[in-house]
């Protein structure tokens, strides 16, 4: 027989991933659901498919039937405690005679925690943290943005060797091949929202749509964000009816970033350009950069930020290295930015 930590553990995994299922770019986080007997045995499961959706402990618990009454529940995230969309799980989970909860991560949701406290005064047995580090990564963005109010942003760049978006005369297509813009496209399909300055709207006229190589349409399309001030002409192909747009007219990042997260946005790409870059780093709103360098030079050109400020070695803005690839002929380079 195997001790209960193991088996926590290896239930948990399982319930890890079960939540993958969910989808990435929703409102709500992934969260998976294990039941399992008071004999060791699988009982159900169950996972969250987005906002609107039963959440993962009553899709288990729906599958389970009277078969829950003495289980053990592994839940990824903290059981809510709210009526939310769809109603409280941690009284589900009491009601249905789980006697013991076990879950990864915290809800850092003020309007739905609470459920781990209120089922261990109900008599269940409770216990949390059990692999928080892989439910925190598989939420990341989620969760950082319900716990700071602005969605994680991933600035994404391309540029040669020596750090060029654009040549001397303004032209930038095609930095990188076809392999890495075919994975810009699919990462786009994957956030909440892509984010562009009206500076870069008006010169390059991107459609900021998520498209496959062969120019149809991904399934799920991003929001399309525009910010600033100037106003876009109707024929501007950021306005067509690809995918929802909005134009966010003012200047302060931090305010934009606000107004994402209160729509339900926890995941923003930014699309530049090297101004608008510029401002986010300087404020300390990005939380990843995803970089396409291309092994080739410019000499002169348009470098990928703009002055960040930075005049001596000692305010260096470093990056933590997260993953490096070859993506076709291109490296990319995942890096993030700790936050002070
Ligand atoms: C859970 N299990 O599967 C999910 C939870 O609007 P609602 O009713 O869907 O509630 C969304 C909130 O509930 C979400 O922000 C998070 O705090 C929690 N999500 N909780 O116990 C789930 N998806
Ligand atoms: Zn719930």
């Amino acid at each position: 027989m195997q001790d209960q930590r193991t088996s926590d553990i290896e239930w948990m995994r399982r319930a890890l991933t079960l939540a993958e299922r969910g989808p990435e770019a929703d409102a709500n986080p992934r969260v998976g659901c294990v039941l399992v007997g008071a004999d060791g045995e699988l009982v159900a499961e169950g996972w969250h498919d987005g906002a609107g959706t039963p959440h993962a402990e009553a899709a288990a618990l729906a599958a389970a039937g009277d078969r829950a009454s003495g289980a053990t529940a592994y839940v990824t995230l903290e059981p809510c405690h709210h009526g939310g969309r769809t109603g409280p799980c941690s009284r589900a989970l009491a009601a249905a005679g789980v006697t013991r909860v076990v879950y990864a991560v915290s809800d850092p949701n003020v309007a739905a925690a609470g459920g781990a406290t209120w089922l261990g005064e109900q008599g269940v047995a409770v216990e949390g943290g059990v692999l928080e580090d892989e439910a925190t990564a598989l939420n990341r963005t989620w969760l950082h943005s319900v716990r700071t109010g602005r969605p994680w942003v991933t600035w994404k760049l391309a540029s040669t060797l020596d750090g060029r978006s654009a040549a001397a005369d303004g032209t930038s297509q095609w930095i990188t091949g076809p392999e890495a813009r075919a994975d810009v496209h699919e990462r786009r399909a994957r956030c909440g929202a892509i984010l562009v300055g009206t500076g870069t709207a008006l010169t390059d006229d991107p459609h900021l749509t998520a498209r496959r190589p062969d120019g149809t349409l991904h399934d799920r399309q991003p929001l399309r964000v525009v910010l600033g001030q100037r106003d876009l002409p109707t024929t501007a192909r950021v306005l067509d009816d690809a995918a929802p747009t909005l134009h966010l007219r003012t200047r302060r990042a931090q305010d934009a970033l606000a107004e994402l997260a209160r729509r339900d946005v926890h995941h923003v790409w930014l699309e530049g350009g090297p101004t608008l870059a510029a401002a986010f780093l300087a404020d300390g709103l990005v939380d990843e950069v995803v970089a396409y360098v291309a092994p080739a030079f410019l000499g002169r050109g348009r470098p990928s930020v703009s002055d960040l400020g930075i005049t001596t070695m000692a305010d260096i803005l470093r990056l933590e290295p997260a993953d490096m690839a070859f993506v076709g002929q291109d490296i990319r380079i995942t890096a993030t930015i700790p936050t002070p």
